[in-house]
């Protein structure tokens, strides 16, 4: 059977590709409009803005040819933006057609009352009944959640009644999570990235046996589907996290430090420790119910050239076997081959988006653009790496590492252009305010920049997401630093994942309950197996957070 990926070159298919392969279908790619004429089913994935989408699809003609391949009753799937392409225009580029489909526009979320991206899992809540094409498990099952990570939405409406498959909550906001009519599904959700229960759904569309009467065989909505206001069942997400470095042998390794320090005991000369390896233990986590997975190359800091980066291959063997999202840091930055060639850091980052990441973590770089930031009197100059990655690949594609320590003072007066906070922890000399320092390097080199500065200029550069290490709590198991991360959270809107010195289960509730993040992550405990991931989630859903099960 023909089933043809349509990829306009802006992001990660591979994970798609791979989720295809693992059903058991093979999937060939459509290389000119022509190819749509041969293929019997079509999957058009989306990432990046709506306007990049739309404008490469009409200026390589594809869009007539995917409209005359719709029209044409065979099976359709889209997928995020692929989704959104179907209706007639987006907020996000306000003078770009959509293929106008269905009538209705794509609307930005509203910022004021939620973190925008929506990222996580939610739920998708049927506003028709399951028939082969598509199929979603029902709202209220608790172990179905899809994985959403966007900025943008169809309000539902009684006027596109007829094609709303599913809706879903964020927030104050109900928006259509999936349409359908006759052949042509899509979802605003990501199924290959949505763990066991995103395989069903794809498996639902592959395996379908088309009638071949096109858009005329649709099904009834039910019949108030537009008063159907789901509950937010967005979950608080649990992420595993992966530091990586080659040990002593030169193998790469999964390590773990106490505040930073990933050598056996403190001393020089001590060998890296060594907690497994990446690929084995990143598919562990997957199938323990882990969220997403990060990983971290520690020692990206030092220069690579762009043909050595060792995680391309380790992201390459994860996404085979790993349905959720995937997230690399270390070395996201303009690299220098030896011989001298300049390699932009959106040129990095596509090398990893190709090998199956879903997001960049960018740690010491976003220090130096911040700093320029502040430099240029608040300039969005267009050059940063972040920049440059969340215009072709979206904010959400965006990550900040953060790596800040403790700096007590003894008042605000004493760091007057720094970002002061009272502590109920003192300092060794009794200090009752701190500040947070950033680090850059892996923690090797402090900066004059604070953390509210680092991530507030950041979210105006256009990062999408902060994940919040703590180099004090790091290791310690001595819980996550619950004032860094509420002061953080309060300062931005995208959302924020809190990392650093989980050490029990209390910890996550405590940091989910105190400050409100979207996020956990953990490192040292889930490789000493100390705490699985299903205890945390236990835990946390006895204590009333929603949380998202293994799926089935
Ligand atoms: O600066 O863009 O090349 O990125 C380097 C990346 O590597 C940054 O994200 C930085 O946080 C990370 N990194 C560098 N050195 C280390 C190190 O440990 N020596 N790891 C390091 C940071 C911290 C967390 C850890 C949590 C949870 N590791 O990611 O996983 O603290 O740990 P815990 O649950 O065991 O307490 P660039």
């Amino acid at each position: 059977m023909g089933v043809y990926l349509l990829d306009y070159g802006a992001g990660n298919v591979r994970s798609l590709v791979n989720a295809v392969n693992k059903l058991g279908y093979e999937i060939k790619h459509v290389e000119s409009p022509q190819d749509l004429l041969k293929a019997e089913k079509l999957i058009f994935p989306g990432v990046g803005a709506f306007g990049a989408a739309m404008v490469r699809l009409h200026t390589t003609g594809y869009d007539k040819a995917l409209k005359e391949y719709i029209e044409s009753g065979r099976p359709f799937m889209g997928i995020c933006v692929g989704m959104q392409c179907l209706f007639e225009g987006s907020d996000e580029s306000p003078n770009v057609k959509g293929l106008g489909l269905i009538p209705s526009t794509v609307k930005k979320f509203n910022p004021a009352t939620k973190s925008v991206p929506h990222m996580g899992w939610n739920s998708a809540a049927l506003a028709q009944p399951n028939s082969g094409l598509a199929e979603l498990n029902h709202d209220g099952d608790e172990d179905t959640r899809y994985y959403f990570v966007h900025s943008f939405a169809v309000p539902a409406s009684k006027a596109i009644q007829d094609w709303t498959f599913s809706t879903t909550t964020y927030g104050d906001e109900t928006f259509v999570s999936a349409v359908r009519k006759g052949n042509v599904f899509a979802t605003q959700f990501h199924p290959e990235k949505s763990g066991w229960a995103g395989l069903k759904v794809l498996r639902s569309f592959l395996s379908y046996n088309p009638q071949g009467n096109g858009l005329a065989n649709s099904t009834q909505p039910h019949a108030d589907a537009s008063s159907i206001i789901p509950k937010d069942h967005l979950t608080r997400r649990i992420i595993a996290c992966l530091d990586v470095r080659a040990n002593d042998k030169g193998d790469l390794v999964v390590t773990k430090g106490d505040q930073y320090d990933v050598r056996e005991r403190a001393t020089e000369g001590a060998d890296v420790r060594n907690l497994g390896k990446p690929v084995e233990l990143a598919r562990r986590y997957f199938e323990q119910g882990a969220d997403e997975i990060t990983f971290l190359n520690i020692t990206a800091f030092r220069d690579i050239p762009l043909h050595d980066l060792p995680m391309l291959e380790v992201l390459k063997r994860t996404s085979e076997s790993v349905f959720v999202p995937l997230t690399i840091g270390g070395g996201i930055r303009d690299l220098t081959n030896p011989d001298g060639t300049v390699i932009p850091a959106l040129q990095v980052a596509g090398e990893y988006f190709r090998s199956g990441a879903d997001k960049v973590s960018i740690g010491s770089d976003a220090v130096y653009a911040a700093e320029q930031y502040y430099a240029s009197g608040r300039q969005l100059t267009g050059q940063t790496a972040i920049e440059q990655i969340a215009r072709v690949y979206g904010a959400q594609a965006v990550v900040i590492s953060v790596d800040p320590r403790r700096v007590y003072v003894d008042s605000p007066q004493d760091a007057p252009t720094h970002h002061v906070i009272p502590t109920k922890f003192p300092g060794p000399n009794g200090e009752q305010y701190c500040w947070y320092q950033c680090t850059v390097k892996g923690g090797r080199e402090g900066r004059d920049l604070d953390v509210y500065q680092l991530v507030t200029a950041c979210e105006a550069l256009g990062a999408g997401e902060v994940l919040l290490n703590c180099m004090d709590k790091d290791g310690t198991n001595s819980g996550y630093d619950l004032e860094l991360v509420a002061d953080v959270k309060r300062a931005v809107k995208i959302p924020v994942i809190a990392s650093s010195g989980a050490g029990c289960v209390e910890h996550f509730g405590e940091v989910f309950n105190q400050t409100g993040v979207e996020a956990a992550l953990a490192a040292g405990i889930f490789h000493r197996e100390e705490v699985p991931i299903e205890q945390v989630k236990s835990y946390l859903k006895k204590e009333g957070f929603d949380v998202r099960g293994m799926g089935t």
